[in-house]
């Protein structure tokens, strides 16, 4: 079937409601879910665990204001080697966590036409459903909720200041609480580049920032579906909550799907493309994924830290000389964004798009292009 595209930053339609579906009796899961050449996660057996992504402690790697050298250095080995960890003693209160955990599942039981009210407009991305680009399109078994909710103009009027007024109070004081963690994650990785404090906060301080809040309900067959696809994020950092303690993320490391164990209380935070960009590689932005599970219901939040929209984002300058020279080229966040947003995720097919390739002429001769 010929796949009908859309204008560029937008949809054709949105769907809802795949929860909907999952909650009468399915017989055959339908097509337009179905993954046949989805890869197998890895699983443990006795005698051989599954590797456990970095945990970072916060309390011990900053005290009264100060960073400890070898906690540092063990930050960057981790955002260069895994570019995930898990972060504790970060300061979120449990009970904000749990007052979050009340409101989002109340929220994803509304009834649909309650949810409808938030549904994804034509030509937009953010709300609730999923954006359709094709009629071919592979769908993903979930139903999520994604807008912008930093700078504050940005936000869309029919969203986040629409909700029920106890969820919206509640997004509110976690949003403000994520967002400190999130400025002293991004300065501690900013300093483990040399990059000074005050250039992390021209870049990132008030940045776009957005949430997806996601549920996936349960499977009867969740070997043949994916709740969330392969990619990886176009975000500085991005900091994911799993709200009701299912598992399902899967992060791709050295070829292999290594599903993730979350700590009780503990946020998974990631590396994303806008990073890897500014640290010159030196970080790598890590593909993920989220399965779905037979039984239970799952739900997640993940908050998104970007540059500003105004900020131009390349390698950062003082990480750049002869010997090593940019990997990646300049571009606007606002462009940037409109270019991740016009297709649908795949892999790390953006971020390649940003690389600068160096191809060695019959000459001898090294010049740079650029995969478009
Ligand atoms: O559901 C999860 O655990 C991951 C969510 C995520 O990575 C995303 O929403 O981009």
């Amino acid at each position: 079937m010929a796949s009908k595209l859309t204008n560029v930053f937008g949809s054709t339609r949105s769907v809802l409601g795949v929860m909907d579906m999952a909650n009468k009796p399915l017989k055959v899961i339908p097509e337009n879910y179905i993954r046949p050449e989805m890869e197998p996660s890895i699983q443990s057996d006795i005698g051989n665990p599954l590797p456990a992504i970095p945990i970072v402690d916060l309390k011990s790697l900053v005290s009264d204001g100060q960073f400890k050298r070898t906690e540092l250095e063990k930050l960057y080995s981790t955002c260069k080697d895994w570019g995930f960890f898990q972060v504790i003693n970060h300061g979120v209160s449990p009970q904000l966590l749990e007052k979050l955990k009340l409101e989002v599942e109340k929220f994803f039981q509304l009834p649909t036409e309650e949810k409808m009210k938030y549904e994804i407009k034509p030509g937009d991305v953010q709300g609730y459903g999923t954006v359709i680009r094709s009629e071919d399109q592979k769908l993903d078994w979930g139903d999520r909720c994604y807008m912008v909710i930093n700078p504050v103009h940005r936000r869309k009027p029919y969203l986040l200041p629409k909700f029920p007024p106890s969820f919206r109070d509640t997004l509110e004081s976690y949003f403000s609480e994520v967002r400190k963690l999130a400025m002293t994650l991004l300065g501690l990785l900013g300093k483990a580049i040399n990059m000074d404090l005050k250039e992390v906060e021209d870049i990132f301080d008030d940045g776009m920032q957005s949430i997806r809040m996601t549920y996936y309900p349960p499977c009867p067959k969740p070997e043949h579906v994916i709740g969330l696809t392969p990619h990886s994020d176009a975000t500085g950092i991005t900091i994911v909550h799993q709200v009701n303690g299912v598992e399902g993320l899967e992060i791709k490391k050295d070829g292999a799907w290594i599903p993730v164990t979350f700590l009780p209380h503990a946020f998974v935070v990631n590396v994303g493309d806008v990073m890897e960009i500014l640290s010159n590689g030196a970080y790598t932005s890590i593909e993920h994924r989220a399965a779905v599970n037979k039984e239970r219901e799952r739900i997640s939040v993940a908050m998104f830290f970007n540059p500003k929209f105004e900020a131009e984002i390349g390698p950062v300058k003082s990480l750049l000389s002869p010997e090593t020279p940019p990997l990646f080229k300049r571009m606007l966040m606002e462009d940037y964004f409109k270019d991740f947003f016009s297709s649908n995720l795949n892999g790390k097919a953006h971020l390649e798009k940003m690389r600068i390739q160096c191809v060695e002429r019959d000459r001898g001769e090294k010049v740079e292009t650029q995969i478009q």
